[in-house]
């Protein structure tokens, strides 16, 4: 009688333990999946500027500036939108065609005809002048640059808000370049979390930047 119900208990374990492993590992794997699936969808590398921890360089990422270097550009390790680490851009006085631009300094290959999101988050501290801006470039086989889209945020302070730049690779693109910077205003900017995809893939909010549409040029 003990043997029985001990066999019985062994088989309701067995038959739990078999739904657990067919319904349960499936669940989790999927949710793996799905997390890894969502993380992939961000084609930046680096995007939160957390690497290498430490210092002024920024893995991934160029600095470009203007000569004078009148537009400061650093990394913040005190203040950011997530981790440890934000990049700054700051100028005291505004002087035309002056600028400095956190650039990405690989992307993967964009599919012509496709509209791309490039998104970043961004934090401004008594803007004046021309506001911060995302500018997209595209260049053609023969190294050609054109400007196909752009946002800026406003000016003043604001918080950590989110600026989108949305655009359509040209037939003739070879390459294409993204920039975040700060250009003949005045002001300090913050940059951080930048975000590079498909722009229907989008699930962040668009505080600056056009929701679905991109600006022609
Ligand atoms: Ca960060």
């Amino acid at each position: 009688m003990t043997q029985n119900l001990t066999t019985k208990i062994q088989k309701l374990f067995s038959e739990v333990s078999l739904k657990v492993r067919c319904v349960f590992i499936p669940m989790f794997c999927m949710a793996v999946s799905a997390l890894t699936a969502a993380t992939k969808d961000n084609l930046l590398d680096n995007p939160g500027l957390e690497e290498p921890s430490g210092g002024q360089k920024v893995e991934n990422w160029e600095l470009v500036q203007t000569q004078g270097r009148l537009v400061q550009c650093s990394v913040d390790e005190e203040t950011c939108h997530s981790g440890r680490r934000a990049v700054v851009l700051e100028a005291a006085e505004a002087v035309a065609g002056n600028y400095g631009e956190w650039r990405p300094s690989s992307l993967p290959r964009l599919e012509a005809g496709k509209t791309y999101r490039f998104a970043v988050w961004t934090k401004g501290s008594h803007l004046e002048g021309r506001p911060p801006y995302l500018e997209v470039y595209s260049f053609d086989k023969d190294g050609e640059p054109r400007l196909i889209a752009q946002a800026q945020t406003k000016l003043g302070d604001f918080d950590w808000k989110r600026i989108v730049c949305n655009f359509n690779v040209p037939k003739d693109s070879d390459r294409i370049r993204l920039g975040a910077g700060l250009s003949g205003g005045t002001g300090k900017v913050w940059f951080d979390d930048f975000w590079l995809g498909d722009a229907q893939g989008d699930q962040g909010p668009v505080d600056f930047g056009e929701k679905l549409t991109t600006k022609k040029f």
